[in-house]
């Protein structure tokens, strides 16, 4: 029977004035006249989660009664970004809170503006996880995100003389209406000591226990009453540790003792980062896994008599190796704690766990010490051992006798310091594994995956990621919203493809000046945040070529960054030719340990100086580094971006989904044939983007071949100057040797990313792009094309995918 303990948002929507008044008097604590704008944040903020709530209980009453199937997705990270306008969005409040809160003349946006971002992830991968919060309650997945309650999220990034500084990021230090402490919801984590075998049964001895607690995040869909929950663990130090430290009066200690055990959910570890501190990486993973394979187990027995039917009713998703551990813990419970044999546990496993892998690169790949696993995890490092036996027998009837093929394939890479390979645990204890776009999940196979892939070739499946067109389009373009609304209807937002009827209207004179002063109202916000951030004003009838991403060699910055002074110099070479102004715009942090990425960033501001202040170059051309990149930077960018860089080197980027969330919000992209940007070329068609540079099978002979950027150097004059310009310091003056390391390594064979080789083409593309931006008509059409192609890249697409083909659930089925 479904619960309505209080009015619904209909009738919320029609007295909202008074329930933010109640809430200024009840729970925030203010008098209604006196409301500061965050005091306006809390009290609508109290409205909605107050109706969320209400769902919250009516989905968890609906599926508990149910025994639904459910999914359990892991993830070390969840960068959600801001709640309220989301949350208002979802509950159709929004227009009703705006009017609202014009009684204590205020905007919705200014208000909204004060709610902190919670970034508790680096990049694409913790995004994707909160887009897909987002699909699974609005598809109706019946589901659970899990992952760390992060004191401090994602560092936010300052720039000081054009470098960057890290600070910490205290998003909870005011609270968060958002969240919903369980208190009753407890599990004890252990670490740490020994494994004893008595009459065959093994006993952990651990040294050590902490706390995990619950905190819920209830994450609303969208066109429905269902909601998920995000389920984020804190680590609190058990009563008892810090007791005799009371009792004898050393509270210096006892506050060191809990601060030892605490600060396991203490700090999201940057990617990219250094060895420093990695056992406390290692306890981060296994911390949250461990509470929440408890949480599952617990749940699942409250509503089946035993674990025997766990497979047909939890499907654990592993976003990448960071919860890998999960499938030696969910084998320890089963066999040890649930005296389950080890041949039955193992096949519930398989049926239950399905991972992701977000990145080819090496150095991303996770591997753990065997000495240290020994150290923090011992029974976990006895089964993964087990885990290897048998599957490394398996193996071997594969291919008889191939010891190179099973030294690859092992659990343990066996080369210097014994490690943990996590990946081959994920691959081994799953029944499927996924890449993240169609090429990406190819060069899985073919390459860093492959021998697995030649005894389970079944195993090995493509999801192509998605984004969700509530945030991303709706909430962050009211514009462009309200352009398709009138033109499609309010559809798109739960049935991305409709976007495809925009097609016919690409050419409509009418309908093209609409979308245009769309854009340009967009860009005029964005010059404002520019101005703001950064203090320098750009105008926005320039194009604005947007780079956002985290900063990487991979990702090639820097190529962008050679296009700027090559065009730099050719406006100083030719200043009355019939240039396009240009905004180039850069956003993006570089992990603290990343010593090239900080000296890209430098690089970037060292040349936008030069360029910003060069009187002969005017509005010709900018470029701006827009600091502390974060979803709500994010919501501001996308809108107003004409061009999208998508630049990798092919065959790195695993998926990009930045590139889809430009080209749904209207910008052209610019990119290579690489991740996701190959099926957006598909879906807008090869004339509505622009394509350059070497394909994955060219980079790849090109190194077999032994490249030599040097040749490229020497026989591109436009590209020695550039580089000679930046070598010799005329971008660095106080210093000019700043740079010199940094070209010298791409000359020298540093060039990894083949930056040297795919330079002309990128230079000769940008020209065309150019070409194209002096005819607004084309411009439009083409833009308009791609926002009518992105359908497909919904994130509601994506889940339904995972859904049926690797969760094995129906949407909706409740
Ligand atoms: C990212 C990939 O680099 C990006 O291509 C992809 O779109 C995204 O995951 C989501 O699948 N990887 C990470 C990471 O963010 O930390 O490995």
């Amino acid at each position: 029977m479904p619960l309505r303990l209080t009015p619904s948002s209909a009738n919320i929507s029609t007295n909202i004035q008074a329930a933010i008044t109640q809430h200024l008097l009840n729970t925030v604590g203010v008098n209604p006249a006196d409301a500061t704008p965050n005091d306006l944040m809390l009290a609508v903020s109290h409205v909605a989660r107050q109706q969320l709530s209400q769902r919250w209980v009516e989905t968890q009453t609906r599926e508990a009664a149910a025994k639904a199937r459910r999914v359990v997705y892991l993830s070390m990270e969840f960068l959600m970004g801001r709640t309220l306008s989301n949350a208002l969005g979802a509950l159709e409040l929004r227009g009703a809170a705006a009017e609202g809160l014009t009684q204590f003349a205020q905007t919705l946006e200014n208000v909204a503006d004060r709610e902190p971002d919670a970034a508790l992830g680096n990049g694409g991968l913790g995004r994707l996880a909160a887009c897909f919060l987002d699909s699974m309650a609005t598809v109706g997945l019946p589901s659970f995100g899990y992952g760390i309650r992060y004191e401090y999220g994602m560092f936010a990034q300052d720039i000081q003389n054009g470098a960057q500084m890290e600070y910490p990021d205290p998003w909870l230090e005011n609270g968060t209406p958002w969240e919903f402490p369980r208190a009753d919801i407890s599990y004890p984590v252990h670490f740490g000591g020994w494994v004893e075998h008595v009459n065959g049964s093994p006993i952990w001895r651990h040294a050590g226990e902490v706390a995990a607690k619950a905190y819920d995040m209830v994450v609303p869909g969208h066109g429905t009453e269902k909601v998920s929950t995000l389920r984020l663990w804190k680590a609190v130090a058990p009563a008892h540790i810090d007791l005799n430290a009371f009792n004898t009066g050393d509270y210096a200690r006892a506050a060191s003792l809990k601060n030892e055990y605490e600060n396991i959910s203490w700090v999201l570890y940057p990617n990219d980062s250094t060895p420093a501190g990695r056992e406390l990486r290692l306890k981060q993973e296994y911390f949250f896994v461990s509470a929440s394979v408890q949480d599952l187990v617990a749940r699942h027995l409250r509503e089946h008599p035993s674990l025997d039917n766990l497979a047909e009713h939890v499907a654990i998703h592993l976003n990448d190796t960071h919860p890998a551990i999960g499938v030696a813990e969910l084998m320890r419970v089963l066999c040890d704690e649930h005296a389950m044999p080890w041949d039955k546990a193992w096949k519930i496993c398989g049926n239950t766990f399905s991972y992701t892998n977000h990145t080819l690169m090496p150095e991303a790949l996770e591997t753990w010490p065997v000495g240290l696993m020994q150290h923090v995890l011992p029974r976990h490092l006895e089964i993964i051992f087990r885990i290897n036996k048998e599957f490394l027998d398996l193996a071997a009837t594969h291919r008889p006798g191939d010891n190179a093929f099973l030294a690859r394939l092992s659990l343990i890479d066996e080369q210097g310091e014994r490690r943990v390979r996590m990946a081959h645990l994920s691959i081994v204890g799953s029944h499927k594994v996924n890449g993240v776009s169609a090429l990406h999940s190819e060069l899985l196979v073919q390459t860093i995956f492959s021998d697995f892939a030649s005894i389970w070739p079944d195993r090995f499946t493509n999801m192509t990621n998605g984004v969700t067109p509530r945030r991303w389009l709706a909430q962050a373009n009211p514009g462009l919203s309200g352009l398709l609304d009138s033109t499609l209807g309010s559809g798109w937002r739960l049935d991305l493809d409709q976007l495809q009827k925009l097609k016919a209207k690409k050419d409509d004179a009418a309908f093209q000046k609409s979308f245009m002063a769309v854009k340009r109202a967009n860009k005029v916000r964005l010059a404002e945040a520019i101005a703001r951030s950064t203090g320098i004003q750009v105008s926005p009838d320039s194009l604005f070529d947007v780079q956002v991403k985290r900063i990487h060699e991979y990702k090639r910055q820097l190529l962008n960054v050679l296009h700027v002074v090559t065009r730099y110099q050719a406006i100083l070479a030719n200043p009355h030719a019939d240039w396009v102004p240009r905004t180039v715009i850069f956003a993006g942090k570089a992990a603290s340990s990343y010593v090239t990425a900080k000296s890209i960033i430098r690089l970037i501001h060292d040349v936008g100086t030069v360029v910003n202040n060069d009187p002969r170059i005017g509005d010709k051309l900018k470029l701006v580094f827009m600091p502390n990149y974060g979803v709500s930077v994010a919501e501001t960018i996308m809108p107003g971006a004409d061009l999208s860089e998508q630049i990798s080197t092919a065959g790195t980027e695993a998926s990009g989904t930045g590139n889809m969330k430009l080209a749904l919000n209207g910008a052209l992209t610019i990119g290579t044939d690489d991740g996701a940007n190959i099926e957006i070329r598909q879906n807008v068609g090869d004339d509505n983007i622009f394509i350059f540079g070497l394909k994955t099978p060219e980079v790849q002979a090109l190194k077999q071949s032994g490249y030599q950027p040097m040749r490229y150097y020497e026989n591109t004059p436009a590209l020695k100057a550039v580089l000679d310009a930046i070598a010799g310091g005329q971008f660095s003056p106080d210093e000019p040797g700043r740079y010199r390391a940094l070209v010298d390594t791409l000359l020298w064979g540093g060039d990894h990313y083949l930056l040297l080789a795919d330079y002309a083409s990128y230079v000769a593309t940008q020209a065309q792009v150019d070409d194209l931006y002096r005819q607004p008509a084309a411009w439009c059409a083409k833009a308009i094309t791609n926002v009518a192609g992105m359908g497909v890249f919904s994130s509601d697409r994506t889940i339904r995918e995972y859904a049926q083909q690797i969760w094995h659930m129906a949407p909706d089925a409740l």
